[in-house]
């Protein structure tokens, strides 16, 4: 058995004070740095949104768009996002008191301007691969806590990829180590998840 926690996206752009910033970001720190000492998982992983100044999924790349309307991507529908996470940007650096120290690998994404990387396995049109998931295949995992920013969207998009891509482990949710952009999104996000397979449990349950 080998367990693996995957911190997604516990970056300052999501946290208060980013350009994208998720209500309460910040508090999912303590949670996985918890988790990260807790001596119970034998690989830690993050994600880590990484885009381009020209990214397409930026509002400020479509004349006439706003940020949070919805627009067009290479040809599929995409929420314009305010401009985030751009490359060796204070944006893009994990929460500084994240315990960076104790993970064993970071998965960068978003970074083909023309497509974007919910997932931290592949581009959301599932074209193109992280590689995240031969990694871990690599590494014998066999059990997957996922947590971090934002639950409607890198969160929920990872967690699904999991179940697919990593046959026969076990993906779990840790909520409380989660914070979402839109409380019904969340709400679909957990019940999407769940249907899907994922086993939604709480930080505390997981020895404390
Ligand atoms: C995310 C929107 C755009 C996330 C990343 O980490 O959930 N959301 N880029
Ligand atoms: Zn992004």
């Amino acid at each position: 058995m080998t367990k693996a926690l995957l911190l997604i996206d516990i970056q300052n752009g999501f946290c208060p004070g980013g350009n994208l910033p998720v209500a309460e970001g910040d508090e999912v720190v303590p949670v996985a740095n918890r988790l990260m000492a807790s001596g119970k998982y034998d690989i830690i992983v993050a994600s880590q949104d990484w885009h381009p100044s020209n990214h397409g999924s930026f509002a400020s790349q479509h004349r006439g768009k706003n940020p949070f309307d919805m627009g067009e991507l290479s040809g599929q529908p995409q929420v314009m996002w305010p401009d985030h996470c751009v490359q060796d940007s204070v944006d893009a650096e994990f929460h500084p008191e994240l315990a960076t120290d104790r993970i064993d690998f970071v998965q960068r994404k978003g970074e083909n301007p023309k497509v974007d990387s919910y997932s931290a396995f592949r581009d959301n049109d599932k074209a193109a691969l992280t590689g995240l998931a031969d990694w871990l295949k690599a590494k014998g995992v066999t059990e997957l806590d996922v947590m971090g920013l934002a639950t409607d969207y890198c969160v929920k998009f990872s967690a699904l990829d999991a179940v697919d891509m990593l046959p026969g482990a076990k993906v779990r949710l840790i909520a409380d180590g989660c914070r979402g952009i839109d409380p019904k999104g969340v709400e679909e996000a957990i019940e999407a998840m769940r249907q899907a397979g994922v086993e939604i449990t709480d930080s505390s349950r997981i020895g404390f």
